[in-house]
């Protein structure tokens, strides 16, 4: 390995929604986070590990930085804002098709506050109509701070993704892999299926619903080339509950069949889906349940 090799954590921040594990699934090739058109899909911090010739870079999803209401939420953002600052390259995310507002300006003042080297991906530029907004907007962002460099990127369609490398390569400390080549997450196989269903939880209910639910695996095991998944879906109210499940079980089946089919792609192997339904009123607010449910406090 040459004395040129570089490797380091990058944290990708940004408002709810922007595009961030989008991002990172599609510089990984591969789908380890969850994405869903609603925003406060990514409740934990999700490692991925990208390995080329000359360098690695240790990418860190992260939950949405936005003002919390309730325990759940304090979880999320303390989970960015930690990520933020042990990275040793911070990834911004913006929309192209936004001015800054409150959200970025206080994303804007926390990365200051860190000191490490930033790069903004200003995304989502396949909908923006007219490409010249695009450079006002770049030197909007460019005054509010001072990033290293801006990209314009769409994650959506992998636009822009050699020259973020590029630039996040550039801001890399020097460092041996931390990791071995063929490894892309930490994340155990497990947890992802977890976060399968509830995606398809997100996808497949309105309103308040997807804040509210919880999914927690309660068996994973394999047996004669056959997955036997059980898991609960955690809601706060009976009427919720009473959501999911549907006039005669029809959306739980739904959300099942959606979920099964993309567990037995992701593993190859025919998988078998036992979703059960139960309420824990409040528990986005109680630490034990939160605990109990995986998502904790970082410190
Ligand atoms: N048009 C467009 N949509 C995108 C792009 N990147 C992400 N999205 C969509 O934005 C929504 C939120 O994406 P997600 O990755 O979950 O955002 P996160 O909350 O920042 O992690 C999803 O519906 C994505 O399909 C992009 O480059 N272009
Ligand atoms: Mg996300």
């Amino acid at each position: 390995m040459s004395d040129l090799h570089k490797s380091g954590y990058v944290a990708i921040i940004g408002p709810p929604n922007v595009g961030k594990s989008t991002l990172l699934n599609r510089l990984l090739g591969q789908k380890i986070a969850i994405v869903t058109p609603k925003p406060q899909t990514t409740r934990n911090r999700i490692l991925g590990i990208l390995t080329k010739k000359q360098f690695q870079i240790l990418f860190l999803d992260t939950p949405g930085i936005f003002q919390p209401a309730y325990r759940l939420q304090k979880i999320m953002v303390e989970t960015a804002t930690r990520a933020l600052r042990e990275a040793d390259v911070v990834l911004v995310m913006a929309e192209g098709n936004r001015e800054p507002g409150a959200e970025e300006e206080r994303i804007i003042r926390l990365v200051a506050k860190t000191k490490i080297a930033a790069v903004l991906a200003i995304n989502k530029v396949d909908v923006v109509r007219d490409k010249k907004v695009l450079l006002p907007l770049m030197k909007c962002y460019s005054q509010r701070y001072a990033f290293r460099e801006i990209v314009p990127i769409s994650a959506l369609k992998g636009d822009g993704m050699e020259e973020l490398l590029g630039a996040l390569a550039k801001y890399l400390p020097p460092g041996p892999r931390y990791y071995p080549e063929d490894m892309i997450t930490e994340s155990p196989e497990r947890f992802i299926a977890a976060e399968i269903i509830r995606e398809k939880v997100f996808l497949r209910t309105g309103e308040e619903i997807p804040y509210a639910v919880a999914v927690k695996l309660e068996e994973y095991k394999e047996r004669d080339h056959v997955l036997y998944i059980k898991a609960t879906v955690f809601v706060e109210k009976d009427s919720q509950k009473g959501i999911i499940i549907g006039e005669k079980g029809r959306k739980l089946k739904e959300i099942g069949k959606l979920a099964r089919e993309e567990l037995e792609a992701t593993a190859g192997k025919r998988v078998f889906l036992e979703l059960w339904v139960k309420v824990r009123p409040k528990w986005r607010q109680n630490k034990r349940d939160l605990r109990f449910l995986g998502y904790q406090s970082l410190g």
